[in-house]
């Protein structure tokens, strides 16, 4: 058995390229942090993981790298346990926590995989389906990062896209390049009523295919329920267009849409609430933050059990976590909507060898190969952790960023 134990947990913090991605918040900046993790057992196989960034992630990553040393890394339960003691006296909420050990318990069911010869979903269940839907997802977005500072402006081969011409082209080229067949609009950055004209410029030009619209709670409940009118029969969902469960469910109540979320309900305690006041139809969820692929799965039976259909949430990411998304999408049964995914954004700088893992016709197929079936590509990961050190960088600032190029911009929530 000592071979399956845990000899060490790396935790290495990267930054990649990401383009000028307009949001409620401001706009992506020319990097974006993640961090790998590679859980070295004893036999000397490797499990990987990957998580979101910053430097709060990077140390309670650190702290679990010391705990979990010597542990059995199919004894997932005890891993998670030995992190949450280990954050406890300073992460008192158990979602907080939750970002860690889900990241770990990836490593884990990688390493686990390769020890069986079977690749992640299986350790799920098995698959239900052998390729997963993801949808395109589409930004209002500059030409370029702007020259700042002495740093030459960073162009991009995606081109502008503020008004609905340019994001019914966007959505032309994530179509050309990758074949999706649904489309969610990052909105909340233009009047609402321009971006109704987004919405129904892409229901023009892609009759049938499925839309969501999601504009991260920058409108008042007012405001949401004027644009749930609106888009009546053009939507599929329209996604967190107010903050909190009870705004939530004050739009509900009148909104002719189905309500989504990944930010109201984002952990365990937030499901009772939303469910009693029906807030929301639809969860995005999200491996990252709802305590791994396991869990995944089990909230994904709680939302059967309570009617809610299920989607799936994305932040900028790489190919360890597209994959980890791939195997639980394709073992959860009621998944009802694809999936959102940032890969295209940002897949140029990932760090894992090509060829597994690729979007076509809309589709990722599940990695057969054991584990989750991607392998490191060390030589990308050291340059990539390089361009971590030297950028300074050390956490995500939309905002911040936005203010230096135009200082009059003001961050405000509801906008409109
Ligand atoms: O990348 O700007 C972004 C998104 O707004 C992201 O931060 C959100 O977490 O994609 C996400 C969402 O669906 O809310
Ligand atoms: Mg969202």
């Amino acid at each position: 058995m000592s071979q399956t134990r845990i000899r060490e947990l790396i935790v290495t913090p990267i930054a990649f390229g990401d383009p000028p991605l307009l949001n409620s918040n401001g706009v992506h900046e020319p990097l974006a942090l993640r961090i790998i993790l590679q859980l070295v057992l004893e036999d000397g196989t490797v499990g990987l993981g990957e998580s979101p960034g910053g430097t709060t992630r990077l140390e309670r990553l650190q702290a679990a790298a010391k705990v979990v040393v010597g542990m059995d890394v199919f004894d997932t339960t005890a891993v998670a346990a030995a992190i949450d003691a280990a954050l406890l006296p300073t992460v008192p909420s158990s979602h907080e926590r939750g970002w860690t050990t889900s990241a770990v318990e990836v490593a884990c069911l990688d390493a686990q995989g390769k020890l069986l010869g079977r690749p992640v979903s299986d350790l799920l269940g098995g698959r239900v389906r052998d390729a997963v839907p993801f949808a395109a997802y589409l930004f209002y977005k500059w030409a370029e990062h702007p020259a700042l500072d002495g740093r030459p402006a960073i162009t991009d081969d995606w081109g502008e896209a503020l008004d609905p011409a340019g994001i019914v082209e966007q959505a032309r080229l994530m179509q050309e390049r990758y074949g999706f067949r649904s489309f969610k609009l990052k909105g909340g950055v233009f009047p609402p009523d321009e971006e109704i004209a987004a919405i129904r410029a892409l229901a023009e030009a892609f009759p049938g295919q499925p839309l969501r619209l999601d504009p991260n709670v920058a409108w008042t409940v007012e405001t949401s329920k004027y644009v749930a009118r609106e888009l009546d029969g053009v939507l599929e969902y329209l996604e967190d267009p107010t903050k909190g469960i009870p705004g939530m469910a004050e739009v509900a109540k009148e909104s002719p849409l189905p309500l989504a979320t990944n930010m109201c309900v984002i952990a365990w305690e937030h499901l009772k609430p939303a469910v009693e006041r029906h807030a929301i139809q639809v969860l995005l969820t999200d491996h990252h933050y709802w305590g791994g692929l396991r869990r995944t799965r089990e909230l994904a039976a709680v939302c059967e059990a309570f009617g809610l259909a299920l989607s799936m949430h994305s932040n900028s990411h790489l190919g360890i976590s597209l994959a980890a998304m791939t195997h639980v999408a394709a073992a959860i049964p009621n998944l009802d909507h694809s999936c959102d995914t940032h890969y295209p954004w940002n897949s140029a700088d990932d760090v894992i060898v090509p060829g597994v893992l690729e979007l076509r016709d809309g589709e990722v197929r599940v990695p057969t190969g054991p584990g989750l079936g991607v392998e490191l590509d060390h030589d990308k990961l050291e340059r990539l952790h390089r361009r971590y050190v030297d950028s300074g960088m050390r956490g995500r600032d939309d905002t911040g960023y936005m203010r230096r190029i135009q200082p009059e911009y003001e961050l405000r929530l509801p906008r409109w």
